[in-house]
């Protein structure tokens, strides 16, 4: 039997659990722009089943949902290259979820890091869903047969798991219908690392506002955020290697490659030998360069709610024209009968 050649096709997604940081702009978002340039279909979305995982305030989840969608667009995702979506608006996700939930095992799910950090000391009081996470997440790639998906580096093993849902899939029911989507991960910021603890990824559910940069942060905040990073007192090396076991020196480097489109080489070559009070203004006024442009034109979107849901609606329109198929098929694989249309 000849293997399928599938159509190269992109799909990433983001939670609306409140707020972007700049871990979510650098390890995805920009990196999903520069793939809507590529020859790929992409197809980027708003996991508002994912973030129910944990409790949402029904009138936040709302609002954040929006608001991400404005951060995608104000990023530069191009709803006329782009497909873009509303995760609840697309039932296929959930739908072949469900069958996914039959074919992971109990014991690939409890080596999952994620859960494992999120669920925290109580894991018996956490929801199913926090647990099944990764089978929605394998279902949301696969429901699309995605040949590739750009994440931050948290998201590695997830990306194990859907490769193996795929292949037991294949192979419990002789098919080779599910492709096995490569992980894209790649750049300087793959791990934007907490501005207090360089051992902590940066997260918009941190409790303290001080460890992240917002994307909505104006640009006081962001100078004065990064001025009260933590670092050493050395000052920057002029190769790589001298950042070794110097996490917090090494992220704000990151940070500044990232965002200057810069390897971590040209950034030492250029600022080595400079003292952490010389680089944090240079590193914030390229933030907020960068910045700023975003969140302003995210102010003007989130402001015309209507039209981000007129998008989205038109997005899923999109989307089932591919997901509809894929779970047909996988029903008819699986063994369930079709309606009968009379
Ligand atoms: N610090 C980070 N560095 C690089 N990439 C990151 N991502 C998240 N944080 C960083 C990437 O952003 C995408 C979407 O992540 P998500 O919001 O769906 O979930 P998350 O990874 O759990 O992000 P947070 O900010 O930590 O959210 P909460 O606090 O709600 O759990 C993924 O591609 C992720 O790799």
């Amino acid at each position: 039997m000849t293997s399928p050649v599938f159509t190269p096709r992109v799909f990433s997604g983001i939670q609306p659990s409140g707020g972007l940081t700049l871990g979510n702009y650098l390890g995805a978002i920009k990196r999903f722009v520069d793939m809507q340039d590529d020859a790929f279909e992409t197809i980027y979305c708003m996991v508002d089943l994912h973030a129910i995982t944990v409790w949402q305030d029904p009138a936040d989840l709302r609002r954040n949902t929006r608001e991400l969608c404005a951060g995608f667009i104000a990023s530069g995702i191009n709803p006329e290259k782009s497909i873009l979506i509303n995760q609840s608006q697309v039932p296929e996700h959930a739908q072949l979820a469900w069958i996914f939930n039959c074919v992971a095992r109990m014991g690939w799910m409890q080596r999952m890091t994620q859960f494992k950090d999120k669920a925290g000391k109580n894991a018996q009081n956490a929801s199913l869903g926090l647990f099944a996470y990764p089978a929605l997440m394998a279902a949301d790639i696969l429901i699309y047969h995605a040949t590739h998906v750009p994440v931050g580096e948290d998201q590695k093993q997830h990306l194990e798991l859907t490769r193996d849902i795929a292949t037991k899939f294949n192979h419990d029911f002789s098919v080779d219908f599910f492709p096995l989507t490569e992980p894209v991960i790649k750049g300087a910021a793959t791990r934007v690392m907490s501005l207090r603890d360089g051992s902590k990824k940066m997260s918009k559910s941190d409790p303290s506002d001080a460890s992240r940069i917002n994307m909505t942060d104006d640009s006081d905040t962001i100078a004065k955020k990064i001025r009260k990073a933590k670092t050493d007192p050395d000052g920057l090396p002029s190769e790589a290697k001298g950042l070794e076991e110097r996490p917090e020196a090494r992220n704000l480097v990151n940070i500044y490659a990232a965002l200057a489109d810069q390897t971590v080489a040209e950034v030492l070559t250029e600022m080595g030998g400079k003292q952490f009070s010389e680089f944090k203004p240079i590193l914030a006024d390229l933030a907020v360069a960068k910045l700023s442009p975003i969140s302003t034109e995210m102010a003007r979107l989130v402001a015309e709610p209507d039209e981000i849901d007129r998008l989205l609606t038109a997005g899923a329109q999109q989307a089932r024209d591919i997901t509809a198929p894929i779970l047909r098929q996988t029903y008819d694989i699986v063994g369930m009968i079709p309606p009968k249309h009379v």
